[in-house]
């Protein structure tokens, strides 16, 4: 087999008219839509201004432009279903239900914190809502959600495990290791590549040989599926063919995810290593503004009421801001309260 030119595929496109009606099919369902990606977006940007205004220390991983993805997985899976993810975590704690209140409390370390605030950005956690974690390390959450799917199988319990890892994670050991025993144990398991163009500042092409992470799909028997992230719609509707098929089959999928950060990999990144126009080319697809113009031309929607709705998730945003800085600290001894020595 001769290898796929390198150089980024999925250039930009415009959508047309059908496209546009395929991809924003409803307008209560559109305007929902919106509604939670626009959430999770002005819940990053108050985090960010809380970031330099010096109250958020640590480190900070913003998920702005990935969000539709989020909101897609929240809307695909079922009670129980366990999703397991990478330390760029709070867009899909918000998704999945998590108030804002204890998510920014918990960037502020907090002691009213999702985890009591000794977990920081990248430790999110809310069984009850399906969010199994916030992992820092890279690419080594991908043998634990393996074990999550595993014990599903085990147990019977129906549950599937979606495990998402960014493109930088793919050339890591344990995710072989991951992914070869979801293939031979027939594991319930769905792997989703957030790729979204940057392992840090270093793009796909200097990190993996062949560009299509999907090519790996057939060595591990997986079903495999690859797209640009247009629709919140789209997004869920292939999730859930992927979730179908390891629920009833027990067959694993990989999917490649394509999207993209606007924001630098952290807070202390000003990503010089892209040009303007590489930003301004992908902020038109962005699935947010997207959902924007759908509104305004298939829906007839006007901008103050497009704005009124904006206002109203700022002011949620605030309110969990002010909750974040009311919160106590954490107890002293709530430092070892989970450690095993
Ligand atoms: C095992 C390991 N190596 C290195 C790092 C440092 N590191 C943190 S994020 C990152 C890049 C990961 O990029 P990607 O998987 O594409 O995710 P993205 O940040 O783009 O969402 C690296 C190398 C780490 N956390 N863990």
């Amino acid at each position: 087999m001769t290898k796929p030119a390198k150089g980024p595929d999925f250039p930009p496109t415009e959508l047309s008219s059908d496209d546009l009606k395929r991809h924003f099919p409803d307008k209560e369902e559109v305007l929902k839509h919106y509604r939670e990606m626009l959430r999770i977006r002005r819940f990053e940007e108050t985090a960010a201004r809380a970031y330099t205004r010096g109250k958020i220390s640590g480190f900070l991983h913003l998920y702005i432009g990935q969000e539709a993805i989020a909101v897609a997985t929240a809307e695909a899976i079922s009670p129980g279903d366990r999703v397991v993810s990478t330390y760029r975590t709070h867009g899909m704690a918000l998704a999945l239900g998590s108030p804002p209140g204890p998510c920014m409390a918990e960037l502020y370390g907090k002691k009213d914190g999702l985890v009591g605030g000794i977990g920081g950005s990248m430790h999110f956690f809310d069984r009850d809502r399906g969010m199994w974690g916030g992992y820092a390390i890279v690419g080594n959450h991908i043998p634990v959600a393996a074990g999550h799917a595993f014990a599903s199988k085990y147990t019977g319990d129906g549950k599937v495990t979606l495990c998402f890892m960014g493109d930088g994670a793919v050339g890591i050991g344990p995710v072989h290791e991951g992914m070869t025993l979801s293939g031979l144990w027939d594991l319930p398991i769905v792997f989703i590549v957030e790729n979204n163009r940057f392992s840090m500042g270093t793009p796909l092409h200097r990190t993996v040989p062949v560009e299509d992470i999907t090519a790996r799909a057939e060595g591990y028997g997986f079903a495999s599926d690859r797209f640009r992230v247009t629709s919140v719609t789209e997004t869920r509707d292939r999730l859930k063919e992927a979730i179908e098929r390891a629920r009833a089959r027990r067959q694993p999928t990989l999917i490649e995810m394509i999207t993209y950060r606007f924001r630098g990999h952290s807070m202390s990144d000003p990503a010089k290593y892209r040009q303007k126009d590489e930003v301004s080319a992908w902020r038109k697809q962005d699935p947010l503004e997207r959902a924007i113009d759908a509104l305004q031309s298939l829906y007839n929607m006007t901008e103050d009421e497009l704005e009124a709705i904006d206002e109203e998730v700022v002011s949620e945003m605030d309110a969990a801001m002010r909750f974040a800085e009311e919160s106590p600290p954490p107890d002293p001894e709530a430092r070892f309260a989970n450690i095993i020595v």
